[in-house]
């Protein structure tokens, strides 16, 4: 992607922090260090990767109606990405508290009504705070952790015996590959050959209890998934440019893996006063509230968070290393 398209991805990506932080605050509560280590992976897959359908306009979620059953069809939150047609891509997320990140980037990218928000974790409604299948952008149930990339592995299986060319995108966390049945999906996804289903981690390094590493290690993650049998890529998780190239690689043999180290304070500094525990937000204490209102008023009116700063710093390195090589010729 050029710097204009970087830009974009990268404004997309801090508009989903800052949507993030917005609901926190209003409704006391939210996914919010999810948002900051994940905001480029999903901006940039739905501005760049995923083979979506072409939407008129963004689509406003339907009412929950009924459990599925005789009398009900299943209803999936699908229609917010592919239509179902052998190019369109499937995109699982798999750690199903994510939701309101991906609610964030479905309508920064134009693909659901900002209204819909209202309906957020209202009985009847279908935007769940755990998101399900009937859910916006949701295409399986996967809040019980792990189950999303096993779902993700049998779709993959049944598009490759189908021949259609997209692929089957997953999104997963960290915390949840601790578990059995994420091991035994690599496995087995290894084994049956399904190099059209490409994994990315949100590697932020944090469960609900803390570090990583003090809950259960999974390092080194990346020799482990190869032991595996998978195709490994390890990648800074904010570098926007590399989450696009390595997922626009030709596929292998074998699924492709590609854990994004990121930061779960990324744009938002001060959360970092939440360490380690940075699961979930909520406010205790109504002036710590109104203190996060505060920052969120201050960051909305200066537009954006990490974006055009980063790309500014960037410009500013070139322009200083040219001027000093300048300086050296003359
Ligand atoms: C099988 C299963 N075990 C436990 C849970 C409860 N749970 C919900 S989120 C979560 C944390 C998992 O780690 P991660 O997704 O990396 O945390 P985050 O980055 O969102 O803080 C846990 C243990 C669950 N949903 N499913």
């Amino acid at each position: 992607m050029n710097q204009k398209q970087e830009l974009e991805v990268r404004r997309a990506a801090d508009r989903i922090r800052l949507r993030v932080l917005e609901h926190t605050v209003s409704q006391n509560g939210g996914y919010l260090s999810q948002a900051c280590s994940s905001a480029d992976l999903f901006a940039t897959l739905y501005m760049r990767v995923l083979k979506l359908a072409k939407l008129d306009k963004p689509l406003m979620p339907k009412k929950f109606k009924a459990v599925p059953g005789p009398k009900q069809k299943a209803v999936t939150g699908a229609r917010f990405n592919g239509n179902g047609s052998p190019d369109c891509d499937s995109f699982i997320l798999s750690p199903a508290q994510y939701a309101l990140v991906l609610y964030a980037a479905l309508i920064e990218t134009g693909r659901m009504d900002a209204r819909a928000m209202k309906e957020y974790n209202k009985d009847g409604s279908s935007v769940e705070m755990i998101g399900a299948e009937h859910s916006p952008g949701m295409e399986v149930t996967t809040g019980s952790l792990g189950q999303g990339i096993s779902q993700a592995a049998g779709i993959a299986f049944a598009r490759k015996v189908r021949g259609d060319k997209g692929r089957v995108v997953v999104m997963l966390s960290d915390g949840e590959c601790q578990s059995g049945e994420f091991w035994e999906a690599v496995q087995a996804a290894s084994y049956h050959d399904l190099g059209n289903l490409i994994c990315f981690v949100d590697v932020n390094g944090f469960q609900c209890d803390g570090k990583m590493t003090t809950v259960m290690n999974l390092e080194p993650f990346d020799d482990r998934l190869r032991a595996f049998g998978a195709r490994v890529f390890r990648i800074d998780g904010h570098d926007v440019q590399e989450i696009e190239r390595i997922a626009k690689m030709r596929p292998s043999k074998k699924p492709t893996f590609v854990l994004c180290d990121t930061d779960p304070t990324r744009g938002l500094p001060f959360l970092k006063e939440r360490y380690p525990k940075f699961h979930y937000v909520r406010f205790l204490d109504p002036k710590d509230r109104e203190r996060y209102r505060g920052y969120y008023e201050k960051l909305a009116a200066k537009g954006d968070l990490t974006a055009t700063a980063a790309i500014e710093a960037e410009k500013a390195a070139a322009e200083k290393a040219a001027a000093h090589a300048a300086g050296k010729e003359a």
